[in-house]
């Protein structure tokens, strides 16, 4: 059996994390390293979907409900406008081996981001 990752821990609370937002499949909260303002990882509670491509293919309807918290983040904390990135592969900066989207939102055009 492979280990838990650190994004599962997080939903078991495990390991702390300031969560924003929860559904019964999906949990957001905020990235340890944010990178603009608004800066939440959402992600589902369990880890079988290492990326978006392989969650896409196997579960279609968690990863529109995936798409769904991240907006109601954006409007819940900002205003409602988003950067969603699914980093997938470890070539593309993914380090995390557990499905999970990147909300990003304000100060991204001062930060290079759009
Ligand atoms: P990625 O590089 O796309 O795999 O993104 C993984 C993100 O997860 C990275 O931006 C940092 C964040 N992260 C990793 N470990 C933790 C943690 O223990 N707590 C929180 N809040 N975020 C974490």
């Amino acid at each position: 059996m492979t280990e838990p990752s650190v994004f599962t821990r997080i939903a078991a609370r495990e390991i702390p994390a300031e969560i924003v937002a929860e559904t019964d499949r999906v949990i957001a909260f905020r990235d340890i390293a944010p990178k603009a303002p608004l800066h939440v990882v959402v992600t589902p509670k369990t880890g079988e979907y290492a990326d978006v491509v392989a969650l896409a293919a196997g579960d279609p309807g968690l990863l529109a409900e995936v798409i769904d918290v991240a907006r109601g983040v954006a409007a819940d904390h900002g205003d409602g406008q988003f950067r969603l990135i699914f980093n997938t592969g470890a070539g593309a900066g993914q380090t995390v081996f557990h499905v999970h989207a990147h909300v990003l939102a304000g100060g991204l055009e001062e930060r290079g981001l759009v």
